[in-house]
């Protein structure tokens, strides 16, 4: 028997050399496959303006990895051949792929085993910026440098003049360049989660954005941190929102950026000063480091002298419609933390508190009255939804800490934030939930299968704040 994908493959090969139909040609275009392998494993690299080696864990020896750019449409196969001394897995973030491709150790897969290798593959429904980490133990393997940008890119993308991606992350280095090996603290864990000392944009200090006079940059803006929130400004231009978590967005100028890790920004700059100046790209959150890079106007002549008229409206994805007149009312409640009440849920089946939680499972938050440890083999979905359920979402955080809620396998649409209806109703994958305050989504739950819901603070996430919701 000839499967379809090995037709289409024939049919493709044909391409080469013979003129084919156009129902030919349009098959295999449709069914484009991009082959990538990655191998993570322990490299030595060197930070601009640190002295020595620096300590990582990079795909194919690179911090980031390699930008994976695909066409909507397209199959896209990973192998994933693990060089670490330890178990491993890849999710694809805000992808949304069948449930056995999420990278989900013990949920979704087994973790991939050191020296073995695991073939991912799926297609590229939706358009936007992604990105690829580890689902294992990730409250380390991503700051140890484990983590990558996916673009997908529109059928018809706006007009700009360049279009750059920016991997914000941080990495807590001591006085010799070396990287500081004190993951997993229940300190981290239960306050804002671990914090690097130095901010990298594409895995190097300082981002530098060359530009010339008039020219029209899209930048793909990813929060890579484990624990960091940047909240980016940029000295002397505005910045045109056209995406949020890859999904387009009524395009809208912000002076700052709120990014909590896991999220993405496609923002446009009309670069419009004059060649030979500089402008600073500040972090505005209270523990920011400082500055985050720079843009760099290059010395010649403009490109042009007045910004480019034309529309900065993405075309969109074809996302399913949330009606919430037939929505379920489901609802999440969030309490730990090391600062706030001494709350919270069960312990062993009884009512328990936060002391008696990490002293007994080194766990420091709850969801719905339970903890979970990182990825078990036995746990109780948080929530069930019957396919194609409408759902409404509220989150109710009672804790002193912001968390970014990640769902996989769905966007959601972002109704409210703490009774107040948001101005653009804008897809995510993550939302930022501020300290004790509300936040109402809602999506259908189209996508069958048991999906992670997390806070994407990493260290929070390993410290109880994660689950699943189950799509059946
Ligand atoms: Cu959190």
């Amino acid at each position: 028997m000839f499967s379809r994908r090995e037709f289409l493959k024939s049919a493709g090969a044909l391409a080469t050399g013979a003129t084919l139909p156009a129902w030919a040609a349009a098959a295999s275009r449709s069914t484009a496959t991009k082959s990538y392998a990655l191998r993570p494993a322990e490299v030595e690299l060197a930070l601009a303006g640190v002295a020595g080696k620096t300590n990582f864990w990079a795909f194919n020896g690179t911090v980031p990895g390699q930008t994976m750019r695909i066409r909507r449409g397209e199959r896209v196969q990973i192998q994933v051949d693990n060089g670490l001394g330890v178990d491993t897995t890849i999710h694809w973030h805000g992808v949304r792929v069948p449930n056995a491709m999420d990278g989900v150790p013990q949920v979704t897969q087994a973790p991939i085993k050191p020296n073995i290798h695991f073939d991912y593959e799926w297609v590229a429904r939706d358009s936007g910026t992604f990105w690829y980490h580890p689902h294992q133990s990730s409250f380390e393997q991503v700051p140890r440098g484990l983590y990558g940008a996916l673009i997908v890119e529109e059928d018809k993308p706006i007009t700009v003049d360049r279009d750059e991606v920016w991997m914000l992350a941080d990495i807590k280095l001591d006085e010799e360049g070396r990287q500081v090996e004190d993951f997993g603290r229940i300190l981290d864990f239960g306050n804002e989660g671990r914090l690097g000392n130095h901010v990298l944009v594409n895995g190097q200090p300082g981002g530098r954005l060359t530009v010339r006079s008039g020219e029209r940059i899209r930048l793909r803006l990813i929060n890579a941190a484990s624990a960091r929130v940047f909240k980016p400004a940029i000295a002397g231009h505005s910045m045109t929102v056209i995406a949020y978590d890859g999904q387009a967005v009524e395009p809208h100028a912000v002076e700052v950026l709120d990014l909590g890790p896991g999220m993405r920004a496609d923002i446009v700059i009309d670069c419009m000063h004059a060649a030979g100046t500089t402008f600073a790209i500040v972090d505005r959150h209270r523990r920011s480091l400082g500055e985050i890079g720079r843009i760099v106007y290059q010395d010649g002549k403009a490109v042009r002298n007045k910004p480019l008229k034309s529309s900065l409206l993405l075309p969109g994805n074809r996302l399913p419609e949330p009606n919430i007149d037939m929505a379920t009312d489901h609802y999440i409640v969030f309490q730990g933390g090391m600062r706030g009440a001494p709350i919270i849920g069960t312990i062993d089946g009884k009512p328990g508190k936060i002391q008696e939680l990490m002293e007994k499972h080194g766990l420091t938050w709850t969801m719905n009255f339970s903890a979970q440890h990182e990825h078990a083999l036995m746990h109780e979905p948080l929530l069930h939804f019957r396919k194609g359920e409408h759902v409404r979402l509220h989150m109710i955080n009672e804790t002193e800490y912001t968390h970014p809620m990640h769902l996989h396998g769905h966007f959601f649409r972002v109704l409210a934030v703490d009774g107040k209806a948001t101005r653009f109703r804008e897809w995510r994958d993550t939302v930022l939930m501020p300290p004790r305050s509300s936040v109402e989504v809602a999506f259908v739950a189209d996508n069958p299968g048991e999906w992670m819901y997390h806070c994407h603070i990493l260290d929070h996430a390993a410290g109880g704040m994660m689950g699943t919701f189950l799509v059946e």
